[in-house]
């Protein structure tokens, strides 16, 4: 049994899949002793198809994490300093609670990604807390939860502070303290674990009593979150690979007639296949008009012969997200409107991925995208024939109303405290959405475009050499895409 799954996976490795164990291997000391001890996460020891010595999450190693944690703290000494401030911090960050659907049953626990990017633990119900002397020095005390047998016996084991795993220690930096002390020490922050949308509030009003100063260092965070490490864009490609070959597979097995909703479980199978933990949000498969809601996820119709279907998904791989979208004939072949719509927002994407090359905000590239649109929906005759640059611009807006660009990572609107006016730069990783939108009840466009909805998204690495499509494996142009789709109808 496990050895068919094995080879069943086998196909899909690619340079960053880790060789598969045979279940039966023979153990070292280390690691039997290790399988002994219990963790609240995958270890080496534990799971060698996941991590290499050293990572504490796969791909990103204890030393990665400390670098992240110093360079929080440097940069909150930094900004302190412009401000002529000479005072002692505290730095705190929790991690996430379970989320529950009804009684007992949890959702699907997802780590607050501060929390996560700083530790890599992947345990609810923890917190970071950082003191910064005046000087620099700083120690970081990561809290974990209690042991609890009868609540491990059901939710499995975790990692307790006695056991101070090598994983997570770094240089001295680093302690392990029971969440217990923890919450003596700050008692209010107990209440806030379960309400982690207030946190902040909280933490002012319990701190302010003592005439300090408090500031959310989300910001501090998020500007260090912009640039992806190398080994950040290692699980980025491969998240965007995934998802690509997912869409690709997908797309191979349209046909007229076929359900949003077995669309969703293809993507979804053929993206957990290859080794992704989930889809990264409840992905948009749309047929027909219903692509021209924006946000539509019922994803409950059925697709019928000649129409359209606007797929948006992405999948998280080892906390890396991809962002995803094409659009595609169900039965393989566009009509003329069809073709002229999509032939249309793909050239305006493929120029407004080259504008990158001269590092604009995300801000000019939604003008941009505005005014490329608005020039060809004039050219073929969408838009009335008026000179003005404004009108243009408003008449696109109209047909595609949202944004072109966000910041991506390993949450999907990444970093949004980042503004989008800032000038992208090497290592950040963005999307490139630009769509077009015809309302049934548009009246001023012919009846043969109603219902037509296009949207084409990539997820592209800035680099100093320019821009790379980190999902270009997706099939995009509109000859691949025809015949992808054709060749089992
Ligand atoms: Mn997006």
């Amino acid at each position: 049994m496990f050895v068919k799954l094995h080879r069943f996976l086998k196909p899909f490795t690619s340079d960053l899949s880790r060789k598969y164990y045979c279940i039966n291997a023979p153990k070292s000391k280390i690691q039997r002793a290790a399988l002994r001890r219990s963790f609240g996460q995958p270890t080496f020891e534990t799971h060698p198809h996941l991590l290499r010595e050293g990572e504490v999450t796969p791909f990103i190693t204890k030393s990665e994490y400390q670098d992240r944690r110093c360079n929080l703290v440097t940069s909150i000494l930094e900004s302190a300093a412009t401000n002529n401030e000479e005072k002692t911090h505290v730095i705190i960050v929790p991690g996430a609670s379970k989320q529950y659907m009804s009684d007992k049953i949890p959702y699907v626990f997802r780590q607050n990604t501060e929390f996560l990017y700083l530790t890599g633990c992947q345990e609810p119900d923890c917190c970071m807390i950082i003191t910064v002397a005046p000087s620099g020095e700083y120690h970081t005390v990561l809290f974990t939860r209690d042991k609890d047998e009868h609540a491990e016996l059901w939710d499995g084991p975790r990692t307790h502070p006695e056991q101070a795993p090598d994983f997570f220690r770094g240089r001295p930096e680093f302690a392990h303290q029971r969440a217990g002390e923890f919450f003596a020490v700050v008692p209010k922050i107990k209440q806030m674990l379960s309400a982690l949308t207030n946190i902040h509030s909280i933490v002012t009003n319990y701190l302010s009593r003592g005439q300090k100063k408090c500031e959310n260092p989300r910001s501090f965070i998020h500007r260090l979150r912009l640039y992806k490490s190398t080994a950040e864009i290692a699980l980025m490609q491969k998240s965007c690979d995934i998802t690509a070959q997912a869409f690709a597979e997908t797309m191979a097995c349209s046909k007229p007639y076929i359900g949003e909703n077995q669309i969703f479980a293809k993507i979804d199978y053929e993206c957990r296949m290859r080794g992704a933990e989930y889809l990264a949000y409840p992905p948009v498969v749309a047929g027909g008009s219903r692509a021209t809601t924006i946000h539509y996820i019922n994803n409950n119709q059925i697709i019928n012969n000649g129409e359209l279907v606007l797929v948006d998904a992405g999948c998280e791989y080892h906390g890396y997200s991809s962002d995803v979208t094409r659009t595609w004939p169900i039965n393989g072949k566009f009509t003329p409107q069809q073709r002229e719509i999509y032939e249309l927002v793909y050239c305006v994407q493929e120029e407004l991925i080259q504008l990158c090359n001269s590092f604009p905000t995300l801000d000019a590239l939604f003008e941009a995208m505005c005014r490329l649109l608005g020039k060809r929906l004039q050219e073929i005759g969408l838009v009335g024939i008026q000179p003005s640059n404004d009108y243009l611009m408003k008449a696109a807006y109209q047909l595609c109303p949202h944004h072109v660009s966000h910041y991506l990572g390993m949450d999907i609107h990444d970093t949004p405290t980042v503004n989008r006016n800032i000038k992208i730069a090497p290592g950040m990783i963005i999307t490139v959405e630009p769509g077009i939108y015809i309302s049934e009840r548009n009246k001023n466009i012919p009846k043969e475009y109603h219902g037509i909805g296009i949207r084409i998204e990539d997820d592209v690495l800035i680099t100093v050499n320019g821009p790379v499509v980190l999902s270009r494996k997706c099939p995009k142009h509109i000859d691949d895409i025809e015949k992808i789709v054709c060749q089992n109808q």
